[in-house]
């Protein structure tokens, strides 16, 4: 039989559903779940679907009636056959960790030493002190949170940034035109990243304004150019996690929603010794401009 016909002939109904989340509910693992379905006649795949989208839709009804925002589609690495590498256009990429709940990937090798040494330098005469947008009004505000110096590259600026920003997109299965702008930021001893959400705060009376543009950040990542020698890690304190700064990595994680239950917490932990250089490029849900 094709499984287009076997979908008709079994089809997904309420009580299906009904029971498949009264399992989940009881404590059985789906695996156990499945099985049952299997012998008492379901075919597997139709078996899967459904309980996948069951599952999927009963998990974020009860998100939404905890009064959590809707979840939305987020950049996502191929990472299903868990590859050591992947295929960025112009570069292979290392895969080094991947993490579900935050979803966290740690990219070894994105930028060649050439890449991080050209955008420093590219950035240095333009660095100021670091604003942050100012969900109040939506303007851009000097945060005492954020002691490190910085600038924004515009999107394909140049060669280099342009270059970085189709392997990005690439990498993440992400519209390029989704990107905001590169930002550098440079990190000298005792400064540092205090830990927050890089998502807008739908809470703020400025939010409304920034989403006009794109909409919401989704994911962030986080290049990091040049190393200290001691300190400087990013933090995910809701993960227990901690990402070592080394030059040509980068961390990626991503945030379905504009809450903290994506555990999407994060900062950039004091440097202790020598300079810090990242690029962050932040993704939103649409296109930005
Ligand atoms: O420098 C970092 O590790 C860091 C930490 C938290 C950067 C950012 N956030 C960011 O650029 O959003
Ligand atoms: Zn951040």
């Amino acid at each position: 039989m094709s499984s287009s016909s076997t979908q008709a002939s079994q089809p997904i109904t309420p009580e299906l559903r009904k029971w498949i989340v009264d399992q989940a509910q009881a404590g059985h693992s789906a695996e156990s779940v499945l099985r049952a379905m299997i012998a008492s006649g379901w075919n597997e795949d139709v078996a899967v679907n459904a309980m996948e989208s069951t599952l999927r839709g009963h998990l974020e009804q009860q998100a939404v009636e905890k009064g959590l925002p809707l979840a939305v589609p987020v950049p996502e690495p191929s990472l299903g056959e868990s590859p050591l590498y992947l295929d960025a256009g112009d570069r292979r990429v290392h895969v080094l960790q991947s993490m579900l709940d935050p979803r966290v990937v740690v990219f070894g090798d994105l930028l060649s030493a050439e890449e991080c040494e050209q955008l420093i330098a590219l950035s240095q005469p333009r660095l100021a002190r670091s604003l942050t947008v100012q969900t109040k009004t939506g303007g851009e505000e000097v945060n005492a949170d954020r002691t490190s110096h910085g600038m924004f590259f515009q999107r394909g600026e140049n060669e280099l940034v342009g270059r970085i920003e189709a392997r990005i997109a690439r990498l993440v299965n992400w519209p390029l035109e989704n990107g905001e702008g590169l930002q550098i930021l440079h990190y000298t001893p005792g400064t540092e990243y205090k830990p927050h959400y890089d998502y807008f705060d739908p809470k703020e009376p400025g939010t409304p304004t920034i989403l006009r543009r794109g909409g919401q950040r989704v994911a962030t990542l986080i290049m990091y150019l040049a190393e200290p020698e001691k300190g400087g890690g990013t933090v995910f304190p809701d993960a227990n996690l901690e990402v070592a700064p080394k030059r040509g990595n980068a961390v990626f994680f991503s945030y379905d929603r504009a809450h903290p239950a994506t555990k999407s917490l994060h900062g950039g932990a004091p440097v202790l010794a020598g300079e810090k250089w990242i690029a962050t490029k932040w993704l939103r849900e649409r296109k930005f401009e």
